[in-house]
């Protein structure tokens, strides 16, 4: 519906872009179907019984059952699809795929968008995807509230900090489409987008061999993890190991001093990093320093992709999708509590920790 004098419409450029297209097709319709008649009533009633003569007694009326039963019948049909179909597009969107082709992590921060893939690949305002494929994106923000939106493939989420949240797509047009923040998070809000470049397999492969890739978050995780950090000293294994087993742990239940119990996915593991004393795990001392303040939020999600390796997963399999539990949600709890502390700790201006920039 791009037309070239009122781009009413963006590029419809995703699998979802039609689902969403049809289902506003669909209440625009519904809205104008039900406008147009009322409207006409209420005109041709206010004509046709009009007052004729001062305080003449209308006509008495009785019930009439099949009317009453089609008026509730029809809207109760109307209102029924609209929910199985809104129902149908939301599930679609708000669950990443198992296996996506291609995984992006994604940090935002007053006023600009940092991507990684997970090859190494780092890129500011611009991703670069190939067309056809399932592209899921881990997402979090240094500070405020921002809220990734790409129209073209009608899908965004909010990016909230404290915590991850998903986002997938699968392009199906290549071209140039705009990235945007959709929630307003400052002064530069409005400047704080880009582009999402939607490229031929073949082209992307040479996109990707032709940059840099530095390490790869699992490899940044792994380097901050045996060195920079020192978690190793107490999560090394072997049998003097201070802290709790992380090999195979996610995904896996774990249950903490005290009761309650939590499944590990890449909030648990964020969690337990910046605040292990909230949950500690049976068996152990509640020996871990925290590490708020001192890890930046792309530290944290390298830090999470190493950990999710050390169980075999390699960032695809994540929990995202899975129904949250009650455990789970208490979990998650305990994180959002969290996340404003954690926002006062970061800087928007410091420069990234991260040395291969
Ligand atoms: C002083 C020793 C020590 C250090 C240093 C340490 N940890 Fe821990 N860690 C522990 C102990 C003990 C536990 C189990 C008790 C708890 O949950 O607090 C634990 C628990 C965890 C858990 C939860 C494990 C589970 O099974 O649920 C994760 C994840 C974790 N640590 C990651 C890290 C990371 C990442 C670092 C480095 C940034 C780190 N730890 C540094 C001692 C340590
Ligand atoms: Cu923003």
């Amino acid at each position: 519906m791009q037309t070239n004098w009122v781009p009413l419409f963006p590029d419809q450029a995703s699998t979802f872009a039609w689902q969403v297209d049809l289902l506003y097709a669909y209440l625009i319709i519904v809205s104008i179907a039900f406008t147009i008649p009322i409207v006409a009533a209420i005109f041709f009633f206010g004509l046709k019984y009009r007052e004729r003569e001062k305080y003449a007694t209308p006509e008495e009326m009785h019930g009439s059952i099949t009317l009453e039963t089609v008026w509730s019948i029809i809207p109760f049909v109307i209102s029924m699809t609209i929910f199985l179909g809104g129902a149908y597009v939301y599930y679609n969107q708000y669950t990443p795929p198992k296996d996506p082709a291609l995984e992006v992590y994604v940090v935002g921060k007053q006023w600009m968008w940092k991507l990684q893939h997970s090859t190494g690949q780092r890129e500011i305002n611009e991703l670069h995807v190939p067309v056809g494929k399932k592209v899921k994106l881990t997402m979090t923000t240094e500070d405020v509230l921002h809220d990734f939106s790409v129209p073209a493939f009608r899908t965004k989420a909010d990016v909230i900090p404290g915590r991850y949240t998903y986002l997938w797509f699968e392009a199906t047009k290549p071209g140039k489409y705009h990235l945007y923040c959709a929630e307003y998070c400052g002064l530069n809000h409005s400047g704080m987008g880009g582009w999402v470049y939607v490229m031929e397999q073949r082209d992307f492969d040479n996109w990707l061999s032709g940059n840099v890739s530095g390490q790869t978050p699992v490899e940044q995780g792994r380097d901050l993890f045996e060195n920079k950090l020192g978690c190793a000293s107490c999560h090394a294994g072997g049998p003097q190991q201070r802290g709790a087993k992380l090999e195979g742990i996610y995904g896996k239940e774990v249950k903490f001093v005290g009761g309650g119990t939590a499944t590990v996915n890449d909030e648990y593991i964020r969690n337990s990093i910046l605040n292990p004393s909230g949950q500690v795990v049976e068996g152990f001392q509640p020996i871990m320093p925290t590490f708020k303040g001192q890890v930046t939020e792309e530290q944290l999600v390298s830090l999470v992709a190493y950990i999710k390796s050390l169980s075999g997963v390699t960032g695809s399999a994540s929990s995202a999708g899975s129904t949250p539990t009650a455990s789970n949600s208490a979990a998650n709890t305990t994180t959002a509590s969290h996340g404003n502390a954690n926002t006062q700790a970061s800087n928007p201006n410091a420069p990234a920790a991260n040395s291969n920039r």
